[in-house]
């Protein structure tokens, strides 16, 4: 008997939620039941009511339910508080804490006719509503057959909260806040070398412009890179909680850049931010993305054999003439992963020094202008492999050359591609 009032309210709530919506503003407390009806003043309904709904279609099966729609409606919800323990609703925030949860009809039960005309209860899958009182810090609904024990879907509320909320910035359930990517800066070494990566550092402000705060907001970032180029992670994300108006903060994010192809390349890095949650909206989208780029060249990585002949490499403060091979090399020798010939190395690009100097662009030149094409020996300082070398020379007072330099390298560019090519040797600076 109580599920035939309950199914007979059911059966109608729809059109009563849409006519119950407007609740009488003359409530008992101003209505006096004992006036004349001939002269007692007409209700007013109170088309100020803040009251709203979820208003969520489902597609029921026998042990599911899947969203059709969900939407906001400004009307009150029907009141849960005689449905039977069919269906347990329970509204979830982003977190997927419970903020209520309430009995409700499932509208799979319907009533039939029996042949002795009595009547009994069936089960019909099929479309059906469920009505919840709004609530903006709502992100999902789950909803769960209590008569079996599952759980037949979640539905996200998120979308519908962020319509209504768009539709009624000024709602109190509603929050309006203008987040906005301030700036963004990437530092990278200018050098990379191909088969090797580089580390790249990320720096993007978010601010909240308000009117309202603080709210959570979400930082993304996505890379695009030049072909020839591998960067992880491709994309990051991160949390930033309670962003007070006027206020801002800093992400800091670092990627791999791996040069796969010798050449210039750049990389894009696009930060945006948006509302964590739904019923915070942010107006004003122009404001919301920014993006920065950095380029990286892909040197190829050379053999460098300083002092030809000696391994141990000692250099004297004050060396005019520092001898050094950069040796033509097969693919795969000494570990490099592409070949090199020395005979295509622009003599005027060649730089040598310190690492630090010659990957920001600096070191001094050949001392002669010159690439000296020799058959070097190799780095077991004993073995002429029988290829043409590049024999360059460094004035050592000009790099300068000092007691704790133990490392001279040489920079350049080869080929009619002017691809820059990088290599490195050890050194012991001796009196
Ligand atoms: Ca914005
Ligand atoms: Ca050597
Ligand atoms: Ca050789």
């Amino acid at each position: 008997m109580q599920f035939r009032q309950t199914a007979a309210v059911v059966g109608t709530f729809i059109a009563g939620t849409l006519a119950l919506g407007l609740v009488a503003k003359n409530s008992s407390a101003t209505i006096d039941q004992n006036a004349d009806p001939r002269i007692a003043a007409q209700p007013r309904y109170d088309y100020d009511d803040p009251s709203k709904s979820f208003v969520v279609d489902l597609d029921f099966g026998a042990t599911s339910a899947t969203t059709v729609g969900a939407t906001v409606v400004p009307q009150r919800s029907y009141s849960h508080l005689g449905d039977p323990p069919l269906l347990l609703i329970s509204l979830k925030n982003s977190k997927g804490a419970v903020l209520t949860t309430f009995n409700s009809w499932d509208p799979r039960w319907t009533f039939d006719e029996t042949p002795s005309h009595g009547e009994r209860m069936i089960m019909r899958p099929g479309r059906g509503t469920v009505v919840a009182s709004f609530n903006g810090a709502a992100a999902t609904m789950l909803v769960r057959d209590q008569q079996s024990g599952t759980d037949l879907g979640t539905v996200d509320l998120r979308p519908a909260v962020h319509s209504f909320c768009v539709a009624h910035p000024d709602d109190a359930e509603c929050v309006e806040a203008d987040l906005a990517v301030t700036s963004t800066q990437a530092s990278a070494p200018p050098l990379g070398l191909v088969g090797k990566g580089v580390t790249v550092t990320v720096d993007a402000t978010v601010a909240n412009l308000g009117p309202d705060g603080p709210v959570d907001a979400v930082v993304n970032q996505t890379v695009t890179a030049s072909a020839g180029t591998t960067v992880t992670p491709a994309s990051a994300t991160n949390d930033v909680h309670a962003l007070a108006k006027g206020s801002s903060s800093t992400v800091r994010n670092s990627y791999s850049v791996s040069c796969d192809t010798p050449g210039q390349k750049t990389v894009t890095f696009t930060t945006s931010v948006a509302p964590a949650e739904a019923n915070v909206v942010d107006a004003v989208a122009t404001n919301n993305s920014k993006s920065t780029t950095v380029s990286i060249d892909c040197a190829v990585p050379i053999t460098l054999n300083v002092k030809p002949g000696s391994a141990r490499n000692p250099v004297s403060l004050n060396e005019q003439a520092i001898p050094m091979a950069a040796l033509t090399t097969r693919a795969g020798e000494y570990g490099n992963p592409l070949a090199f010939d020395a005979a295509l190395i622009d003599p005027a690009s060649v730089r040598i020094g310190t690492r630090d100097s010659v990957v920001a662009g600096r070191g001094v030149p050949e001392v002669h202008g010159k690439v000296h094409m020799e058959d070097s020996l190799e780095m077991d300082e004993t073995t002429h492999d029988g290829d043409l070398d590049g024999v360059l020379h460094a004035d050592g007072r000009r790099i300068p050359v000092q007691r704790s330099t133990t490392e001279l390298c040489v920079r350049g560019t080869f080929g009619q591609t002017h691809t820059t090519f990088f290599g490195c040797d050890h050194i012991e600076v001796v009196p």
